[in-house]
């Protein structure tokens, strides 16, 4: 009874992530990683087939929360891991080793902000001591390259890095949740909009190590995703491909040994932008996950 195709209020999403539990107990289940500033349980499905502690792939959409398409599609791929296991090869294949967490809404308070009162808010909705603006950019707070080029000290910007690394919680669940696991491979970050595919590093031009790696794979994925609607991605360093961002949450995967970490800018190109109509929902979702099961699989492929 779940409408994949319309976007939905936080209510309805978490409750949707409850219904996918109890559809799916022995594959399925929601953890609670922290809260929100303003108290929301900050949630994560995890898929598991079993075993302990075994290699996982981070996946999260919706830490900008004006960005609808993003945790819209994160719902659709959650319930297509789900429904898709023990029918699909290659997914099974994944999941038979590895587990996939998947934070839907990474940016909660923002995310029920941008339903009651500004559906343009990006941020998180934090006070900043000192200024009546609220709320920092939770894609500029992480522990990579924090403070340098791409972000703003001022509290009022879009861009506000915040006093501090790590200073939303949003993004501290997510580091100590990641440091505590320690064998994640492969995190995948989603936003909108711009259709790109990026990998390291958006805080500097110097290439990592594996830049040979990421980039023919990145290749594959976006050649992957076009298959579907002809829909066309560029892709390569998010510093060559869209801009010098710092603290940034691929960035931060990377520097922390996850070798295979990437930034997704889903549709459009700027018609509609974050306002993208209902009716590309599941078109999206779709030629996306062509471009996903390309980064899990080879994850998966080269431990
Ligand atoms: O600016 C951002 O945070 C991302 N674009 S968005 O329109 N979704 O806000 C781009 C982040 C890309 N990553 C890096 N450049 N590191
Ligand atoms: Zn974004």
């Amino acid at each position: 009874n779940f409408d994949y195709a319309s976007y939905h209020t936080l209510e309805e999403i978490y409750s949707w992530m409850d219904s996918l539990e109890a559809e799916y107990p022995d594959l399925v289940s929601k953890i609670q990683i922290g809260s929100s500033f303003e108290g929301r349980p900050i949630n994560v499905l995890k898929f598991s087939t079993g075993g302990s502690n075994r290699p996982a792939i981070w996946l999260d959409s919706g830490i900008h929360a004006r960005e609808w398409i993003t945790p819209a599609t994160g719902i659709w791929s959650a319930k297509k891991i789900a429904s898709n296991y023990g029918q699909d090869p290659s997914l099974t294949a994944i999941l038979n080793t590895m587990d996939i967490f998947f934070e839907i809404v990474t940016n909660p308070d923002g995310y029920y902000f941008t339903h009651t009162s500004n559906r343009m808010w990006r941020k998180t909705r934090s006070i900043n001591t000192g200024s009546s603006c609220v709320g920092v950019d939770p894609n500029r707070n992480w522990g990579a390259g924090f403070g340098g080029p791409g972000t703003s000290t001022n509290p009022c910007s879009e861009t506000y890095l915040g006093s501090f690394e790590h200073s939303e919680s949003e993004v501290k669940s997510i580091v100590d949740f990641i440091l505590g696991h320690g064998n994640f491979k492969a995190m995948i970050t989603i936003h909108s909009y711009s259709q790109m595919l990026m990998y390291p590093y958006g805080y500097t031009s110097t290439e990592t190590p594996n830049q040979q790696e990421l980039h023919t794979l990145a290749k594959s994925a976006v050649d992957a995703l076009a298959t579907l609607h002809g829909t066309k991605y560029t892709y390569g360093s998010m510093i060559t491909t869209i801009y010098p961002a710092s603290g940034t949450t691929a960035d931060w995967g990377y520097l922390n040994g996850i070798k295979y970490s990437f930034t997704f800018e889903l549709r459009d190109t700027g018609r509609y932008g974050f306002l993208l109509p209902a009716e590309q929902i599941i078109p999206t979702a779709q030629e996306t996950w062509l471009a996903l099961m390309k980064i899990m699989e080879h994850a998966r492929d080269n431990p």
